[in-house]
């Protein structure tokens, strides 16, 4: 069980079929260095190995943040083109491992979500925040740049317009403005517990159809509309091969629930 794993900064619990990875550097507001990139790292694969856990949340310990971005201090020792490259990929790295994940991953931002905390939640699927969250890229304050897959994956997400807003300005954020701008999905005074109503509204449906979802829209975005199409028709023929098809199919002209296997 999941449970017995120790980790410094971060925690995963299991509820069921919800895994929830709770970051937790009280002392630095929860703000991301390497040695909880690797921690990162590792409770994805165990997330990913363990069969019973269909959905994934991310969240922050504590009222005031989710994560105040990567640590400065540790930022701050970084010298050089090479340094900071090599920084940057391991980071991205952890990045794509989530949004690569075959299950559905929430963000409950429950607090600032500042730098490569919000690049963080811009790698989950789909994000909840609290209505006193703020959100910003403030890189530029420092004289570096979003170095997560920030400024790939903002603009992807709103467009390069409302993207370089942000990334220029450095703006932070309330919840209501990142809600009108798309950026998030929906406020809950309780971020934690909206985010599992989403992921229990997820797990309710086809495991593979979920994962094969993921997988289109992620690929599509990096390519034409042709070849996304295309991407489309392979994945759809995958999914109509499965038993869950059959089975989802089957339910719905059986006026039933469909009790979906994963196979
Ligand atoms: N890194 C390290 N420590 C931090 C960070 C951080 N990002 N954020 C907060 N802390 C620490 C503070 O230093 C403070 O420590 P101490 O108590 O020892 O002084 C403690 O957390 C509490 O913070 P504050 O006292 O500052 O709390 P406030 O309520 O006054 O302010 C803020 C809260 C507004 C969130 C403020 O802490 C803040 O502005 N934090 C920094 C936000 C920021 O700039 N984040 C972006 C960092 S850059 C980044 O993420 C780049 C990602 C890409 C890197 C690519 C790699 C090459």
């Amino acid at each position: 069980h999941m449970d017995e794993y120790e980790f410094e900064n971060l925690t995963i619990d299991q509820h069921g079929p919800l895994a929830v990875l709770t970051l937790n550097r009280p002392k630095a507001l929860n703000a991301l260095n390497s040695a909880t990139f690797g921690e990162m790292s590792e409770a994805l694969d165990l997330i990913v190995d363990n069969a019973e856990i269909g959905a994934l949340i991310i969240t922050g310990a504590g009222e005031k943040a989710f994560v105040a971005g990567a640590d400065i201090s540790e930022l701050n020792g970084l010298d050089g083109v090479y340094a900071g490259r090599e920084v940057a990929l391991a980071g991205q790295d952890v990045m794509s491992q989530i949004s690569n994940l075959p299950i559905p991953v929430i963000a409950a931002i429950n607090g600032f979500a500042l730098g490569g905390g919000f690049e963080l939640a811009l790698a989950c699927d789909i994000r909840v925040a609290s209505p006193r969250a703020r959100l910003g890229l403030p890189e530029v304050t420092l004289g570096v740049i979003p170095g997560f897959g920030g400024t790939q994956r903002l603009p992807r997400l709103i467009g390069a317009g409302r993207a370089l807003d942000l990334l220029l300005t450095a703006r932070q954020i309330s919840a209501e403005e990142a809600l009108q701008m798309g950026v998030v999905n929906y406020l809950a005074d309780e971020p934690l517990a909206k985010a599992r109503e989403v992921a229990e509204s997820i797990v309710k449906n086809g495991p593979i159809a979920i994962s094969l979802v993921k997988e289109a829209v992620r690929r599509g975005l990096d390519t034409t509309l042709d070849a996304g199409c295309e991407i489309e028709a392979d994945l759809f023929g995958m999914a109509v091969a499965t038993a869950d098809f059959q089975e989802g199919t089957g339910a719905f002209l059986a006026k039933r629930k469909p009790e979906f296997k994963g196979e």
